[in-house]
């Protein structure tokens, strides 16, 4: 009895394993560091707060990652929502690798940059991490320069994930934007129909999300009633981070169902929920004076 429970057991898994579609890809990403004059806050204002500012205060020189065509050709925007910072939204699914060709195309600095990523599985030469003495060019690629950073998604890469410049100029790349993320699908999950990339980071005297500091110029996120929504939360920087969304909640990893979530240094969480409340929303960093700083921003749901 137990012999057949056994093989009938191992019947359904071998049809269960052969019935998997076979989706693993090889997913090429052409990135470069790029050096631009970055505008914290474009339309000179915290419009909450009555506060204006001027160039001299938001603008600032620095070096971010940007999202290329095959070879480097041209440039693209990052994402539909944001331009430059994060850094382009790498996107696969368990089972699939993942190469990152990247290029310093930093003229104005002359600093050596990288890419380290987390959450994904690589060797040593992909690490894109300075150890002196013991990495490679994978973690100095100097201007002019090229590397190809080879992942695989594995079993425990479901999720979102932060990569960052791990160079020797570090802490000046980090402080100037040079971070983004990854979001991988586990085996069998489907696409969202949205989704949004919050990353939580002080730039200069701001408290930024992708960036940008105040509503009107941190990104407004749209979606519609009924559409599948996915957030992106990642935080870089030394502080922690409390993510808040008005009039919704999700179920957080403990089961609970919460409205403000903690994100810390390099910790990141995805979450989703099927939109049902149209119109114009809050979504902020709730430890009150990261929002006055700018940690705020606008969601539109559309009626449909
Ligand atoms: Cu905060």
């Amino acid at each position: 009895m137990r012999q057949a429970l056994a093989l009938a057991l191992g019947t359904f898994l071998a049809f269960a394993w052969a019935s998997t579609p076979s989706t693993a890809a090889t997913r090429d990403f052409w990135v470069a560091a790029v050096d631009v004059d970055w505008n914290m806050v474009p339309n000179e204002r915290d419009a909450i707060a009555g506060m204006r500012y001027d160039a001299s205060q938001t603008v600032f020189p620095t070096v971010v990652y940007r999202r290329y065509t095959k070879g480097w050709k041209r440039p693209l925007r990052n994402s539909p929502d944001q331009d430059l910072i994060p850094g382009p939204l790498l996107r696969a699914r368990v089972g699939d690798k993942l190469r990152v060709h990247f290029k310093n195309l930093d003229t104005a600095f002359d600093r050596p940059h990288s890419m380290h990523f987390h959450g994904v599985e690589y060797k040593p030469s992909s690490d894109g991490a300075y150890l002196p003495g013991f990495s490679g060019r994978d973690a100095e690629v100097r201007p002019g320069q090229t590397w190809t950073y080879r992942l695989t998604a594995g079993s425990q890469s479901a999720g979102v994930w932060p990569y960052h410049d791990h160079s020797p100029s570090m802490d000046e790349s980090i402080a100037g934007g040079m971070y983004g993320a990854l979001s991988i699908l586990g085996r069998h999950q489907s696409r969202p129909d949205r989704e949004f990339v919050v990353i939580f980071a002080p730039m200069g005297q701001f408290q930024t999300i992708d960036g940008r500091a105040f509503v009107g110029n941190t990104p407004v996120f749209r979606s519609w009633v009924g559409a599948i929504v996915q957030w992106d939360v990642l935080a870089m920087g030394s502080e922690e981070h409390t993510f808040h969304v008005h009039g919704h909640r999700w179920v957080a990893r403990d089961g609970r169902d919460v409205d403000t979530q903690t994100v810390g240094p390099a910790e990141s969480f995805a979450l989703r929920w099927r939109e049902k409340d149209p119109g114009t929303w809050l979504y902020h960093c709730h430890v009150e004076q990261h929002m006055m700083q700018g940690m705020i921003g606008i969601y539109r749901v559309a009626r449909r």
